[in-house]
């Protein structure tokens, strides 16, 4: 699973004023992201791409546009997950079709489901697709916690290769990689690359990487190299940056961000019920570019 390390921006998606895709954008983020970002894969569907305020043929439109755009340049996952398994298996099945290198699925959320029904979603998933499987764990949104004993038994299928870690628990990263040497860990928290560097993830997923890439690979590969001390100054300009993001709004501001960085085809809006920039967080985003991406 050696081709799946890296650094993975987590797809934006701009949407218009009627909620669907605008498709130049989209294809004008991924082409920046390649191209000027120098990423070494596309996280697509997630929740940076609003992917759970979208119906499935929409998540089927936006795997399309970024397989035929991306070709092969890029590591590929695509994000398939959500409270329905039945609609996971046909979008898992889709993606593998069009040549996606991997799937990823959150953990099922609304209802508090038992570790048990979480395992069994993995393994009634991947037996249907044919394809690897990353876990997606983001306890703060979706309420589940998994434990190390448990990673392992998702583990125990082979299918299920690896985690993308989206969590503050530095104790049970550390535990984790200690105890799964050869399952892939992603780090999922972008303001806290360095921590989960030092602590030997395969790679990392994330929104920021999609205006940040180019200062983000620097903390991953001066840690990888053992400069701690450099890294961290880079990880410390990086952490303004989203500082500032977050406080303006996370995705209104990123889009807002890419824009400046000159994808600019159409509308560049939020999927509603979320809210797109006002007119204020444009301005705002405006000072931010100024200050940490010029
Ligand atoms: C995705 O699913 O689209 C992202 O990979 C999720 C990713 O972990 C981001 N988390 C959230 O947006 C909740 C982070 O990149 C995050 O945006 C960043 O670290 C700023 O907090």
């Amino acid at each position: 699973n050696e081709d799946l390390k890296g650094l993975i921006s987590a797809l934006l998606v701009p949407f218009n004023e009627d909620g669907t895709v605008n498709e130049k954008g989209l294809r004008q983020i991924i082409r920046h992201n390649i191209e000027k970002m120098k990423i070494d894969g596309l996280y697509v569907g997630g929740s940076s791409g609003e992917n759970f305020m979208l119906e499935k043929e929409t998540k089927k439109q936006i795997f399309d546009i970024a397989k035929d755009e991306a070709k092969d340049e890029v590591i590929l996952i695509a994000q398939v997950g959500g409270t329905n398994l039945y609609e996971a298996i046909e979008l898992g099945q889709y993606a593998t079709e069009l040549g996606y290198d991997a799937i990823s699925a959150v953990t099922p959320f609304y209802y508090k489901f038992s570790f048990e029904e979480v395992k069994n979603y993995y393994f009634d998933l991947v037996e249907k697709v044919d394809n690897r499987l990353i876990v997606y764990s983001i306890p703060a949104l979706t309420g589940v916690e998994i434990g190390v004993s448990q990673f392992k038994e998702l583990f125990e299928n082979e299918k299920i290769i690896g985690v993308k870690f989206t969590a503050a628990d530095f104790f049970l990263l550390e535990r984790l990689r200690k105890a799964c040497p050869d399952h892939l860990i992603f780090s999922g928290f972008d303001e806290m690359l360095l921590p989960a560097v030092i602590n030997n993830v395969d790679g990392a997923i994330g929104s920021t990487y999609n205006v940040n890439g180019l200062r983000s690979r620097k903390i991953f590969e001066l840690a990888q190299a053992g400069k701690i001390q450099e890294a961290l100054a880079v990880q410390n300009e990086t952490n303004d940056l989203i500082e500032a993001i977050l406080d303006n709004g996370l995705y209104p501001t990123i889009k807002q961000l890419l824009k400046l960085q000159g994808c600019n085809e159409g509308a560049f809006l939020s999927r509603k019920p979320m809210a797109s920039a006002t007119q204020e967080q444009i301005n705002r985003s405006k000072e931010i570019y100024d200050a940490y991406l010029k």
